[in-house]
């Protein structure tokens, strides 16, 4: 699903202004359902009432491959500036180049939202998404039944358990099982949604609170990749090998 709204003429030839976007894969039993819950997300969300709502459906031919959904921990963070000093230190320990960082927080920090993600070379601090106002665009992602059952009463045991998180976990094992991407940064660009998360196989998916202020309208994801990476197959797995993501007993 994306919503959106029109912005004035000035902005430029069809530009408009990303509200809301979801994804997944499901059984056909599952469609209408899924669909009225993407309406009604796109109908209430935060960032404004969308004056377009697509929905795309598309059978998957292909057996998707599995991962496995990453661990879930939550730190202690207070503000912002604590929020960006555990990103740093966790990512850079995982070769992550300053010019990388700064590359990041340029991105999450700007204005200009982008409706899906950006690559960063870990190494140049490069952005190397071919389209840089729409990014990467995860899709193809979903968990299995059981998988979905085992992380409902994980996640509420720690009394985490929306649909938020749900599915930004789904997607960030989904995005950190690619052999070519070290990690993850994500800050919600929702104004009232103030945890955002880093995630890596080596760091699972550590939940940063406060990683911004209330009302702030910025957010994004970005994905560091390895510097021999090949972008061209990067892109190809986020964008349409469907993956489905697996709880692992622990
Ligand atoms: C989003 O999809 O807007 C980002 C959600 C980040 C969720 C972080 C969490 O609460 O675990």
């Amino acid at each position: 699903m994306k919503a959106s709204t029109k912005l004035p003429p000035k902005a430029g030839p069809g530009a408009d202004f990303h509200i809301s976007g979801a994804e997944g894969i499901y059984g056909a039993e599952k469609i209408d359902r899924i669909c009225s819950d993407y309406i009604a997300r796109a109908l209430e969300h935060p960032r404004g009432r969308p004056d377009t709502i697509v929905i795309t459906l598309e059978s998957i031919i292909e057996r998707p491959v599995k991962a496995p959904l990453l661990p879930v921990t939550t730190a202690d963070c207070l503000s912002p500036e604590s929020a960006w000093n555990i990103i740093v230190s966790r990512v850079s320990a995982l070769g992550v180049s300053d010019r990388a960082m700064a590359a990041a927080l340029r991105v999450l920090r700007s204005e200009k939202t982008m409706r899906g993600a950006s690559l960063i070379s870990s190494q140049s601090g490069r952005r190397l998404e071919p389209d840089k106002a729409r990014g990467i665009r995860v899709s193809r992602l979903g968990i299995d039944s059981m998988s979905e059952k085992i992380l409902h009463k994980r996640l509420a045991s720690m009394k985490i358990y929306t649909v938020t998180v749900k599915e930004a976990l789904i997607l960030a094992s989904k995005v950190v099982s690619c052999k070519d991407i070290i990690a993850e940064i994500c800050i919600s660009d929702d104004p009232d949604y103030t945890t955002g998360y880093v995630a890596s196989r080596a760091t699972g998916y550590l939940r940063i609170p406060n990683i911004k202020r209330l009302g702030e309208m910025h957010g994004g994801r970005v994905f560091f990749l390895r510097p021999d990476a090949d972008i061209e197959k990067t892109i190809n797995y986020l964008e349409r090998r469907a993956v489905i993501l697996e709880s692992i007993k622990r």
